[in-house]
């Protein structure tokens, strides 16, 4: 029988130091250079990119998780290139097992034990801490949010001056097949059909759907919130940026799912405030006709005191526009 020994132990017995030496030595060299790189040159063009509090909070945590995740990636991916070069079986030598890691080592078990517990535990801690301390998670948090964004101020009028002063922008959105609306409580609860928010200032939304569940997604926003119908779903964030961003709908919602699709901008303050106002005085004598300003609504619940939505008003799908 023809192997490949030339020693009398196994010849993987023989050389398994010297592999593994070779394998942690690439392995450091790739993983001390892709580590930085994943965290500077990568994590700033990751999505959702930063023109919000919650976006830019968001971009962090996933650079982080990413950049934790390069070295073990990369000691996959070494193990894997070196394996495929130089355990390659040779041709006209008949297979042989290879050698066994020893099943009783104590240094092998409680080394894979600490450093896949560390790691999960600190992500754990990573991510509990994330998801509540800094920016919320950007997503709804029901009706009674745990979260609210520090310093922010609750207040009947909105205006660029108490934008700078922290008083919040209420904007509710209501979903339904197959369109956003945004309701402006805080500018005589009149409903409008784009979404522009001014920068600098707290924005609080308040989700809603008037049929189906639908998902209320500004990506680059950083936030994602559900919009059932019968409940309030509120999400926090503060615009730094300006520009544009794309709103969509992300739950499955009926036939034209797909077009429930808005464009929306980061403008200033300034310019936010003349456009929302434009807006309430252009809409005045329709606003009057709209159901009394609610945090929910139902179709099928009208008169007085109710939050009647009309079928009739519901605007129609794209094929029929
Ligand atoms: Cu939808």
């Amino acid at each position: 029988m023809t192997t490949i020994a030339t020693e009398g132990a196994h010849p993987l017995i023989a050389r398994q130091g010297n592999h593994f030496r070779k394998i942690l030595a690439v392995w450091v060299l790739l993983a001390g250079v892709g580590t930085p790189l994943v965290y500077f040159v990568l994590g700033p063009h990751l999505a959702p990119g930063t023109q919000t509090t919650s976006a830019a909070s968001q971009q962090f945590d996933l650079t982080v998780l990413l950049t934790l995740s390069t070295p073990v990636v990369l000691a996959v991916y070494v193990w894997f290139g070196y394996a495929l070069i130089f355990f390659r079986q040779p041709k006209g030598v008949p297979l042989e097992n290879g050698v066994w890691i020893k099943r009783d080592s104590v240094a092998i078990q409680m080394t894979w034990l600490f450093t896949t517990g560390a790691l999960v535990l600190s992500l754990f801690t990573f991510g509990t801490y994330e998801l509540i301390a800094p920016a919320g998670a950007g997503g709804g948090e029901g009706p009674n949010p745990i979260w609210t964004p520090a310093g922010a101020r609750t207040a009947a009028t909105w205006s660029p001056t108490s934008g700078t002063n922290h008083t919040e922008l209420q904007v509710q959105v209501i979903a339904q097949q197959w369109k956003f609306t945004y309701r402006w409580p805080q500018f005589g609860g009149m409903e409008t059909t784009g979404l522009d928010l001014p920068v600098n200032t707290p924005i609080q939304f308040n989700v809603t759907s008037l049929d189906v569940i639908h998902s209320f997604w500004p990506y680059r926003l950083g936030v994602k919130a559900d919009a059932n119908p019968g409940v309030n779903n509120v999400a926090y964030t503060t615009a730094t940026q300006l520009g544009p961003f794309t709103v969509r709908c992300d739950e499955l919602c009926g036939l034209w799912h797909g077009a429930m699709v808005d464009k929306g901008a980061v403008v200033s303050q300034a310019t936010f405030y003349s456009w929302v106002t434009s807006r309430e005085s252009a809409n005045a004598a329709l606003t009057k006709e709209l159901p009394k300003y609610s945090l929910t609504y139902s179709p099928s619940v009208g008169g007085a005191g109710g939050s009647y939505y009309s079928g009739n008003d519901l605007p129609k799908p794209p094929s029929e526009k």
